[in-house]
């Protein structure tokens, strides 16, 4: 047998060492870890205190003003000795780091989110040990001198230097997140040596009207001075080959093999078909690329209306709208080197259970790990993308929009062999703050370069951001910001929109979501407590487990949230008592009845072709990043609030919408009661309802809607509307009933489902209440509940609100906080739920 030389040999480092900057003795890293960071690094040695445990956050600012070093020390494999090329690959270093090799200065990084490769040959000892040190100079203390020389910039949201270093933003503390300033070899640092290489390899894939695919295998290669053998192999998704290909390739350059794929087996979104991908095998000698990849065509529909203003905005994948229900994504953790890959399979996993079909990767956090695309690939969730910048009005020097251009090629190339990506947006919110500190923004000006201004970075969001999609995936719908479009970045007719006029703003009343809409609405949200394992878990004192301790405040970064919390509840829900836990519950529940509403009211408004006045909601927004009091409905430890459920109702691919009109009588009708204006307006009210349905697939849903109304405080059934045959059409909504009239001299609850018709199984139902609910009673309730494995059965007597089924052990449970209807039996399923679970039910104003 002969020895055959390989072409590339490829090693991670492991087994980094930190100290601060030359002050103290080296440590060991976390053991096996290939990434780490230096708040991660000082935790797991017991150097600080856990930064997510009570106040400790505080404690621990000293570790953002330090500068660090990490160190590395490795051989260089026999293997890899004769190749010619040998190239220190750093994925990405966060972030002003000076790297030395064998004590030579190799590289200097200012930009966490560039992959920089250094071919280190010259420098390499092929005979010993190698010693690679990388500097990281204080974040913060750099972007503060960068203030100093560049000048102060507008910012929300931390402190106004963050927007000076292209490094996470959230790092700067956020209204949801801590201040830590971390730093580190946060990706992958590798020792890459070859003769020949596929730098990268871009499957660019074309599908057509007539949904007929050509792909177009772009591969960079570079070869030395010898020739070698590039092979391609793409199987099907059901395993069959369906190309092979082999070529000798003897020059450095792209090279490009098409080939069509007649009957294509397309790639779609959750709830529109399945997610079938192509596997794609790439070899140049011992080289081999293995990647999975979607076959679609996406497009952003821009369109305008026959019998409404502005235009629409949604998305179509292989020619089918598609209504987008989802969430805005920000990083999982603090310390993101301290995440592993079942962290974000189950986020993504809590989506698909919750019916989402779009994340956001919204710009203060990161492009993400390869592993939340391959998910989002697998899984069927459209990606919203945006570019890292978030609420600032961010610089555009010559350097800076250098250093930008890099990231954004590179992180560019890295993604476009996803399906799952959706769209690109230049940025979050900068818009918004061009506006609220009135920078200098001509929309007519389409000059190209806005340098010279003071809102420089126009020229990344207008000139140069949409040149690099066009030209390294042109596939890919580019919108320059978020929100963004028409007149202004609140225009409700044009683009998107960050709907918070509920929670921020104005305050509205989240009974006012249906006149808050727009073409597609990309952040909206309502903040609640998470669940109270949770708070035991990061605050340790029992005496600080109420609602308002130093602790319990602590964890909750966000600008009067006391006084918003107690305005929606109070405005709201009946508490039950000051204590924690139901606080936690009122807080909960409020949540969910605002956010349910918002994602009900808007879904109708998809009303067919040429009538999708509003194109998706995305809430904001799905995670956290440490355990914390946010907008968040599923919390740090993946713990759904009681709005996940809502959320989830009202996103199911078949549901039920309904709407109560209200209608106040003229002082004319009224006489004698009325008076003119709040507080003291006794003008009487005529209620009606609204009915209608909603249907995300493909066909039409033929069902029976049968509606009951009762007395809320009796619990009796007063009437029932005849039963009616209706056809939920396909993709959109349908409307069924149209200001049927209710009683106004009681409390009403309509309940509304529909039924199938072969077996009178309830196919989707909503209750729909008077508001507020905190005027309501509910005397004389009983639940009754039956626990068996994998689920639990429950009923009830009388109309109930927002049931919570409580588990001790941590059991994930389709559905929760759901009203109960007498007659009804509701099976909640929960696949690990056991007999032996101790559950406990609660309810709203439970006796
Ligand atoms: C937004 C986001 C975030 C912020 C959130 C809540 O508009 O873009 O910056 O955390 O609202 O205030």
């Amino acid at each position: 047998m002969t020895f055959q030389q390989p072409s590339i040999v490829e090693s991670t480092f492991k087994d980094w060492k930190y100290r601060e900057y030359k002050t103290s003795e080296w440590k060991l890293s976390r053991t096996d870890a290939e990434t780490t960071e230096i708040h991660a690094d000082l935790l797991a040695n017991k150097e600080i205190p856990d930064p997510f445990m009570d106040t400790n956050e505080r404690d621990v600012q000293w570790i953002g003003e330090k500068d660090w070093e990490y160190g590395n020390e490795f051989f260089v494999s026999a293997n890899a000795k004769p190749l010619s090329v040998h190239e220190l690959v750093f994925e990405g270093l966060d972030t002003f780091a000076t790297v030395y090799l064998n004590n030579e200065e190799i590289l200097t990084t200012d930009n966490m989110f560039r992959e920089y490769r250094v071919d280190v040959t010259k420098y390499l000892n092929f005979d010993g040990a190698n010693n690679l040190r990388i500097l990281f100079k204080s974040a913060l203390h750099t972007a503060r001198a960068l203030e100093r020389k560049h000048g102060k910039l507008f910012c929300f949201n931390g402190e106004s230097s963050r927007v000076q270093v292209r490094k996470a933003q959230y790092h700067f503390g956020w209204d949801w997140g801590p201040v830590l300033i971390t730093c580190g070899p946060y990706k992958p640092v590798k020792l890459v040596s070859y003769d020949s290489y596929i730098k990268d390899v871009y499957f660019k894939v074309d599908v057509n009207k007539e949904l007929k695919a050509s792909i177009d295998i772009q591969s960079d290669i570079f070869t030395g001075s010898s020739s070698s053998t590039l092979e391609i192999e793409v199987k099907s998704p059901s395993g069959s080959v369906i190309q092979t290909f082999s070529s000798k390739v003897d020059k450095s350059d792209i090279f490009s093999h098409k080939f069509a794929v007649e009957e294509p087996d397309l790639w779609y979104p959750l709830g529109h078909g399945k997610q079938s991908l192509y596997e794609f095998k790439i070899s140049l000698e011992n080289q081999v690329i293995v990647k999975k990849v979607g076959l679609r065509k996406v497009e952003l529909v821009q369109e305008s209306f026959a019998e409404q203003e502005g235009s629409s905005f949604y998305f179509k994948v292989n020619n089918i709208p598609i209504y987008c229900a989802g969430s805005n994504w920000i990083p999982a953790h603090s310390m993101q080197t301290l995440l592993v890959d079942s962290d974000y399979k189950q986020l993504l996993q809590l989506m698909i259970d919750g019916h989402q079909n779009m994340v956001r990767i919204w710009g203060g956090g990161y492009y993400e790990q390869d592993i939340f695309y391959d998910e989002c690939d697998r899984m069927g969730i459209l990606v919203w993308q945006d570019f890292m910048f978030a609420c600032g009005q961010y610089p555009g020097y010559p350097e800076y929009l250098e250093s930008v251009s890099e990231e954004a090629k590179h992180q560019l190339k890295r993604l476009r062999n996803h399906c799952s990506l959706a769209i690109y947006a230049g940025n979050n919110e900068d818009y918004q703050v061009a506006e609220q500190f009135n920078l200098e923004w001509d929309p007519t000006d389409n000059s190209g370069d806005y340098s010279k201004s003071n809102f420089p970075a126009r020229t990344l969001y207008e000139t140069i951001f949409p040149k690099l999609v066009s030209e390294f995936c042109p596939e890919i719908p580019y919108h320059p910001g978020s929100p963004w479009g028409g007149n202004g970045t609140a225009d409700p007719t044009v683009g998107d929109l960050h709907q918070w006029n509920v929670w921020h703003g104005s305050q509205e009343k989240y009974q006012e979501w249906h006149k808050l809409g727009g073409r597609f609405i990309s952040e909206f949200g309502m903040e609640a407590l998470p669940n109270r394992k949770t708070f035991e878990a990061c605050i340790t004192d029992p005496d600080e487990l109420y609602p308002q301790s130093e602790s319990v405040d602590h964890h909750n970064k966000a600008d009067g949230f006391e006084r918003r919390l107690a305005l929606y509840v109070i405005e709201n829900i009946k508490v039950q008592g000051l204590d924690f836990d139901s606080w936690i519950y009122a807080t909960q529940l409020m949540q969910a009845e605002c956010l349910g509403y918002a994602y009900r009211y808007w879904r109708r408004e998809w009303r067919g072709d040429g009538k999708r006045y509003t194109g998706g909601a995305i809430v904001w927004q799905i995670n956290d990043c440490w355990p914390v009091t946010s907008w968040a409905i599923v919390d740090f430890y993946k713990r759904p609030k009681l709005a996940y459920y809502s959320v989830k109702r009202e996103s199911r691919p078949i549901g039920l919408g309904m709407f109560r009109n209200e209608k106040k009588h003229t002082h004319e009708q009224a006489k004698p009661h009325s008076t003119a204006g709040p507080p003291h307006d006794y003008s009487q009210v005529d209620y009606n309802v609204d009915i209608w349905g909603v249907n995300s697939n493909t066909v039409d849903q033929p069902a029976v809607l049968k509606v009951d109304i009762y007395n809320v405080t009796s619990g009796k059934k007063l009437e029932s509307l005849p039963d009616q045959d209706v056809v939920l059409k396909s993709n959109s909504s349908t409307e069924f009933v149209s200001a049927h009239p209710i009683a106004n001299d009681q409390p009403i609850v309509v309940y509304s489902r529909f039924v199938s018709k072969e077996d009178g199984s309830i196919i989707a139902s909503a209750g729909d209440w008077p508001q507020p609910l905190k005027y309501l009673k509910f005397p004389g309730r009983e639940v009754k509940f039956e626990v068996s494995n994998g689920s639990i059965k429950l009923s009830s007597n009388k109309p109930v609100k927002g049931v919570e089924i409580l588990v001790e052990r941590d059991v994930f449970l389709q559905d929760n906080g759901f009203d109960l209807f007498p007659g009804d039996e509701k099976v909640v399923i929960a696949e690990d739920l056991k007999t032996t679970d101790k559950v406990t039910v609660r309810y709203y104003q439970q006796q």
